[in-house]
């Protein structure tokens, strides 16, 4: 296994779109555990493959308490939204910043899983927020593009300070 290196908004290749996975072979179930790896010892609830230069439809997820609870959702589609919800969301690739964006409650999800098989399920709040925030970097689209111009703004300028500091 291996942890990954994550990119940083506002990083262009944060904005490329991500193909679907033809067939889950061994080079995309090694992805799978390598990405795992990498979001727990981030660490963060979900991981989108984008984030780490892989523009494949991936992405693994972990809401449980214990972090034992690994979800891996290829091609993930959306299939129904209902409700609204507003929760504060963080991103790895926004590192740092936390602000509230509004998003459905609950959502129906088709994918495959690490194994190959069709999943189908529903699920709402923290696990439907973090499953519409993951398949949102599948687009090339990042939290932040829900906030005000000059909020996104402050948050760029911010990431970029600290960038040129650290290098
Ligand atoms: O670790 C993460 N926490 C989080 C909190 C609220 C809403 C979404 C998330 S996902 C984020 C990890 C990440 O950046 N996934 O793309
Ligand atoms: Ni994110």
């Amino acid at each position: 296994m291996a942890i990954l290196s994550i990119l940083h908004y506002p990083d262009p290749r944060l904005r490329g779109k991500s193909l679907p996975i033809p067939r889950v072979d061994d080079a995309i179930c090694k992805l799978v555990d390598d990405m795992l790896e990498t979001m727990y010892q981030a660490p963060g609830i979900g991981l989108a493959a984008p984030q780490v230069n892989v523009f494949k439809r991936l992405i693994v997820i972990d809401i449980s308490e214990n972090r034992q609870t690994p979800l891996c959702l290829i091609n993930p589609e959306i299939i129904r939204k209902d409700g609204i919800e507003t929760m504060e969301e963080g991103c790895l690739s926004v590192p740092g910043i936390f602000e509230p964006v509004e998003r459905a409650q609950r959502i129906r999800v088709k994918a495959l899983g690490r194994d190959g098989k069709p999943l189908d399920m529903e699920v709402d709040d923290v696990m439907a927020v973090c499953i519409q925030h993951e398949i949102d970097h599948l687009e090339g689209k990042l939290f932040v593009d829900y906030l005000s111009e000059m909020k996104r703004q402050r948050i760029r300028k911010k990431l970029e300070k600290q960038r040129r500091q650290t290098l």
